[in-house]
């Protein structure tokens, strides 16, 4: 029997200050009318960009537990949606539940969230990076931002890049396995106010880019923000480019609301302002089809 409402295996730590992963992924998802099953991976006090000290409680030795529940009681999930995560033990359990739950083919999407603005988060290393290369190819859809999917290509970080340049990425990113690759915060070559989210769809060889205006300020968790728009979107049934047409209209919105305040950046966007854009139809749309 076909469920009522679509539903999301949302495997993300929890920062309990910060507006980032799960404190952004429910209510984004559940205002999108998807079902949000969570899969901690661990618990913090704050999220880890712009704060010196936090506190953690690993919950990896937690998860096969949970997974193993959910495995008994015969849930289904229509997607399994992974972001933050903190060790190659973790990726080892969640390539365990993809397999285990791949029986009515749900869409996974992995967010390989490791850092932004050429730099690793300060929980990320070396190794992490290289275990991540390996996860992404698990996945149907992947959001790196630019710093990310320069680690996983092992480019060098540059603040500007020719549009050829990042359809190679594109390519060679789908290349380890995701079919749809979606490359956000991507600087814009010949104009310094703007950047654009660029993705490549490997099944219809179609390039997509929606270019938005840059505003300087960088408010952690606008990419698990991005993401979740893109999954209940595409849950939704909107294609790739109305979906990324979504995803960076609620951004700008949200940066927007939340810039003319003076507060600090490291509280994440104000998404209570926001949340109820993501109920209004879409009107207006921007995306390019790249030639
Ligand atoms: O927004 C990504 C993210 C998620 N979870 C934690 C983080 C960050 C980014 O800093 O620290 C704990």
């Amino acid at each position: 029997m076909k469920r009522p409402v679509n539903r999301v295996a949302a495997i993300h730590d929890l920062s309990g200050f910060g507006r980032t992963s799960l404190s952004v992924v429910i209510p984004i998802l559940s205002t999108m009318g998807v079902q949000v099953c969570s899969l901690p991976t661990a618990v913090l006090s704050t999220h880890t960009g712009g704060f010196k000290e936090y506190s953690l409680v690993d919950l990896t030795d937690s998860m096969e537990g949970f997974i193993s529940h959910w495995h008994k009681l015969g849930l289904e999930f229509d997607c399994i949606y992974s972001g933050f995560l903190g060790s190659a033990r973790q990726i080892e359990i969640i390539t365990g539940f993809i397999n285990a739950f791949s029986g009515n083919s749900p869409l996974v999407v992995i967010d390989p969230v490791m850092g932004d603005n050429g730099k690793l988060y300060q929980t990320m290393d070396k190794e992490m990076v290289k275990n991540m290369k390996g996860f992404i190819k698990k996945g149907d859809v992947i959001t790196p931002n630019y710093t990310e999917a320069a680690y996983l290509l092992d480019e060098k970080y540059s603040d500007r890049i020719n549009e050829k340049t990042v359809k190679e990425w594109l390519i060679r990113l789908s290349e380890m396995g995701p079919r749809i690759v979606i490359i956000t915060s991507v600087p814009e070559d010949e104009s310094k106010n703007k950047t654009s989210v660029m993705a490549y769809d490997r099944e219809d060889e179609r390039f997509w880019k929606v270019s938005c205006v840059y505003i300087p300020a960088h408010f952690p968790g606008t990419g698990d923000c991005f993401t979740s728009v893109i999954v209940g979107s595409l849950l939704q049934g909107d294609s790739l480019p109305i979906a990324l047409d979504r995803g960076v209209q609620f951004i700008t919105a949200a940066i927007r609301a939340s810039y003319g305040f003076k507060y600090p950046e490291r509280e994440g966007i104000l998404l209570e302002r926001v949340l109820e854009n993501l109920n209004i139809p879409v009107i207006t749309s921007s995306y390019e089809l790249l030639e």
